[in-house]
């Protein structure tokens, strides 16, 4: 016998891993974002805006948007940039007061995988 079930096994784990390997990398990750993570911007910015590695599905992607008391600040509609598909803009439907914010962001790729993920920034 040429394979041993052993080695056969290892052959099509190894087939396996080869194969599904360029899905993981198709995740959308978050690559930078305005106002980017850890900054601070001198004013209220009028939107969120979130660059990923892959394009995202406007609907079923958001985030949740909290200031230094855990308070909700409402946001718009999320839209996708239709000249970049990576490019997630969440309009702010009220001025960012001075002080902390954390951004909870979800979106699923056009892969349907979800990704999310946590940043904050501050105004100043
Ligand atoms: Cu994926």
């Amino acid at each position: 016998m040429l394979f041993t079930a052993p080695r056969l096994s290892r052959t099509l784990a190894l087939a396996v891993a080869i194969v599904t390997a360029p899905a993981v990398f198709a995740h959308a990750h978050l690559k930078n974002q305005y106002p980017a993570a850890n900054a601070e911007v001198t004013a209220s910015p009028q939107a969120l805006t979130l660059n990923f590695s892959e394009g995202i599905e406007p609907k079923f992607s958001g985030v949740t948007l909290t200031g230094a008391q855990q308070q909700n600040i409402k946001t718009g509609a999320v839209k996708r940039n239709e000249q970049d598909k990576a490019q997630m803009i969440v309009p702010l439907e009220q001025t960012l007061q001075p002080g902390n914010y954390t951004v909870d962001w979800h979106v699923v790729s056009v892969d349907g995988h979800k990704t999310r993920g946590t940043y904050t920034f501050s105004v100043k």
